[in-house]
């Protein structure tokens, strides 16, 4: 009788894991469209309070969902240093270099599964790459282009990551770009999920911004979201930096991310 009901529930986790896909529908744009993602957004009115920005500094005035893309193989003529596509074939472009105070979120929940378990350390990863691009006509902090990424643990809402930088943003290491424009080489980022992650819903929101007062511009590309490390191509290398997670709850997230300039300074979650 033991036997049988060890022998059931190694059945059943295997069915689980050949049920189970990896993080996220279409996380790597490889579709050359945005399926598996919603696309929402409005106008940029500005944010609230002063820095340091978090996603409680965050404001979107509703209106039509801003621009966002695919893009393929080529050059960014606003900055030198970014090359296309980061991985695959495709790359997604949040926002636009069209000015209009235009704000574009991209958003997806799913649940974490076996699948995003990295057999090196037993742990589920997510990550994924972006570069953000941004005028900098050197408003205040508050009307600057900005972007944000955050995943949150859909049960409780709780921030289990975030990050935040207006164009020009001290302590990040913006390179220059064409004219007044500013961006970053793409960045990795692997962050690390407690093992009660699995089975668990997160949601992942990506927003681009133009400045608030209507005329400059901001985007970010960003491109292979899931579990499995991101593969060669523009990126710099990862390395993994566990921090103490933020959130109250099961899934603490320790985390991530990288190397290299001082995004280290960037503000990780309140
Ligand atoms: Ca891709
Ligand atoms: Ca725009």
């Amino acid at each position: 009788m033991r036997h049988r009901i060890r022998l059931i529930a190694a059945v059943s986790l295997l069915a689980c894991a050949g049920a189970s896909h990896a993080v996220f529908v279409n996380g790597g744009f490889e579709q050359n469209n945005l399926t598996g993602w919603t696309v929402g957004g409005g106008s940029n009115p500005g944010l609230t309070g002063t820095p340091p920005f978090t996603g409680a500094s965050v404001q979107i005035t509703p209106g039509a969902p801003g621009p966002a893309s695919v893009v393929g193989a080529g050059a960014d003529p606003r900055a030198p240093g970014i090359t296309l596509p980061r991985v695959g074939q495709y790359t997604a472009k949040i926002n636009d270099e069209n000015t209009g105070a235009r704000l574009t979120t991209l958003a997806q929940t799913d649940t974490v599964t076996a699948a995003d378990v990295d057999p090196a350390d037993g742990l589920p990863h997510l990550r994924f790459s972006f570069a953000p691009v941004l005028d900098d006509p050197a408003h205040s902090p508050d009307e600057q282009p900005y972007f944000y990424v955050v995943v949150r643990n859909v049960a409780d809402n709780s921030v289990l990551f975030e990050q935040f930088a207006y164009s020009g943003q001290p302590g990040v290491t913006f390179q220059p770009g064409t004219g007044s424009w500013k961006y970053l080489p793409f960045q990795n980022v692997d962050a690390v999920l407690p093992a009660s992650a699995v089975g668990q819903q997160i949601s992942l929101t990506v927003i681009g911004a133009d400045c608030s007062l209507s005329g400059h511009a901001g985007y970010v590309y960003v491109d292979g979201f899931g579990s499995a490390p991101v593969g060669g191509g523009g990126g710099t290398p990862v390395a993994r930096v566990p921090v103490p997670a933020l959130g109250n709850i099961g899934m603490l997230l320790m985390a991530l991310l990288l190397a290299g300039s001082g995004m280290l300074a960037w503000r990780r979650g309140a």
